[in-house]
């Protein structure tokens, strides 16, 4: 699983026992912890949701009091995440598409959680056109508990059986929408997203750069750094 679970149980869930040691260890260190989408496993409304993950919530409330600006990115599992969330971790921003990073003389970096570019998955992105559209997030705030809950197990099962006849190249960012991408920001010299669970680090002819972070896991996480205005893949490694 790659997401934070919900924090229901005692003790609390590995995965997200190694959040909390990266928020108090290298984030903490961090001028700005900008979030790629997807940190929560499924995010039902901030009514609901907000409950399950009080102690990542706490935690995150004081990281943006010790210093550290809170960016929360919206993936396609959280998309939901509204006004109480950020206000409740203190976040300084929230991004639902791509953001533009510039530093003071250096390339600018885009960000983005990245589900935007698997064009190649025509199923998928009929589904997301509707978790973009206010009115269809308006709507499901306003369902009932139970409702939202049968309608995520739903989502979710058949996202995961759809999955199974899917190829891994159709799941993955297509070539062309990155190509599409560098045309449109021709002043970005990096991209960084997630979604894909495949963290790594490519480059293209044209010396452009592209780093995927990775999944929260049990033993860490692969997240990516910028320095002086360069990224780099780094792991953390809990315990
Ligand atoms: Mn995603």
């Amino acid at each position: 699983m790659p997401n934070l679970a919900q924090d229901t149980t005692a003790p609390l869930h590995a995965i997200n026992q190694t959040f909390l040691a990266f928020l108090t260890g290298p984030a903490l260190h961090a001028d700005q912890l900008i979030i790629m989408g997807d940190l929560f496993e499924a995010w039902l409304g901030d009514d609901v949701s907000m409950a399950f993950y009080s102690r990542e919530i706490a935690a995150l409330a004081n990281l943006s009091r010790q210093g550290t600006q809170l960016y929360i990115g919206l993936g396609n599992r959280d998309f939901l995440i509204g006004q109480d969330l950020l206000k409740a971790c203190q976040a300084k921003g929230v991004f639902a598409d791509l953001i533009e990073l510039y530093q003071n003389h250096h390339p600018a970096i885009l960000l983005m959680h990245g589900d935007s570019l698997c064009t190649d998955d025509k199923a998928y992105q009929r589904l997301r056109f509707f978790t973009k559209q206010a009115w269809f997030k308006r709507f499901l705030r306003q369902l009932p508990l139970s409702w939202r809950l049968k309608l995520a197990h739903k989502l979710r099962a058949k996202s995961q059986a759809a999955n199974q006849y899917k190829s891994a190249a159709i799941m993955d960012v297509s070539s062309a929408s990155l190509a599409k991408l560098w045309l449109d920001y021709p002043k970005a010299q990096h991209l960084i997203h997630g979604h894909t669970h495949k963290p790594g680090h490519h480059h293209f002819e044209s010396g452009k750069q592209r780093w995927v972070v990775g999944d929260w896991h049990e033993q860490g996480a692969t997240y990516v750094a910028i320095e002086q205005g360069q990224p780099s893949l780094k792991q953390f490694n809990y315990p």
